[in-house]
């Protein structure tokens, strides 16, 4: 079977097209990646080659022997899906998880994403939080949650009430509330440190002046994240143009909400 045909491939391609769509991915903005399990990898082993080896900064034995689907630095969201084989690839992280080696894909000379950092780190935290369910961590440059880090503090359960407080899916998708980060240099190891460590907590981590990184078990799952937290950014910045709020949904609704669906909102948010 052709790589392109797996399902790994059909869901990267479709979801780039989505965010090239919502206007998150400009020029080579944001990057995606995706675990693959050896058990997961093992029909198309036919498909793999063994190309160049790289040593990473750091060691993540909870990640050795993983495959993970990611796009390649400078690449262009809207351009995946046309040109697969270069703007996409996979790397195999090694049995004593401190290397990684290129294993399909980047055709053109390309290499992983810039952020690789942050997308092992964050893969690292949440394959252990969620018992090995989450298997993706998207970032892209997702408009108005740019926008809201300009004008509200950058603190994580003030951006978190204010986000909950604009639709009731808010404190449902992400009870968790959003991480809230300063701005810092992309691509760093330390800006991946800061986002894997809010990853502990956060299913999704907002990188002020920059954009969002989300994770969760499947493409569909963390863009609709994504999207809705987008959403309230947007309601919230037009509510503010608008003068501001004169009433919201307030913190007992909220908790009553959440109680409903049996999850436990991010401590120190609602009282
Ligand atoms: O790849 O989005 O954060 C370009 C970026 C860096
Ligand atoms: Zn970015």
């Amino acid at each position: 079977m052709d790589m392109l045909k797996t399902p790994f491939l059909a869901d990267m391609m479709r979801l780039s097209k989505e965010i090239y769509a919502k206007g998150w991915g400009e020029a080579n903005g944001g990057n995606i990646s995706m675990r693959i399990t050896p058990e997961e990898m093992f029909p198309f082993q036919h498909c793999l080659t063994t190309g160049i080896t790289t040593k990473l900064p750091f060691s993540l034995p909870e990640l050795a022997g993983d495959y993970f689907l990611v796009t390649g630095t400078g690449v262009f969201y809207r351009n995946i899906a046309d040109y697969p084989h270069e703007s996409l690839g996979i790397v195999k992280i090694s049995d004593d998880g401190n290397k990684t080696t290129m294993v399909w894909g980047y055709t053109s000379g390309g290499r992983p994403t810039s952020e690789l950092p942050a997308h092992l780190l964050s893969h690292a935290v949440r394959k252990k939080n969620s018992q090995g369910k989450d298997k993706i961590v998207l970032h892209t440059h997702a408009t108005n949650l740019i926008a809201l880090s300009f004008v509200l503090p950058l603190d994580t359960r003030v951006v978190t009430k204010e986000l909950w407080e604009m639709m009731s899916e808010c404190v449902v998708l992400f009870p968790d509330g959003i991480g809230v980060m300063p701005w810092m240099m992309p691509g760093s190891l330390e800006i991946g440190h800061a986002t894997a460590e809010l990853m502990k907590s956060h299913s999704l981590v907002m990188w002020a002046h920059h954009g969002i990184f989300g994770a969760g078990k499947n493409m569909d799952q963390v863009f609709g994240l994504i999207e809705t937290a987008d959403k309230a950014a947007e309601m919230l910045l037009k509510v503010m143009a608008a003068g501001g709020k004169k009433q919201a949904i307030t913190p007992e609704e909220l908790k009553a909400l959440a109680n409903a669906f049996g999850l436990a909102p991010l401590a120190g948010v609602l009282d």
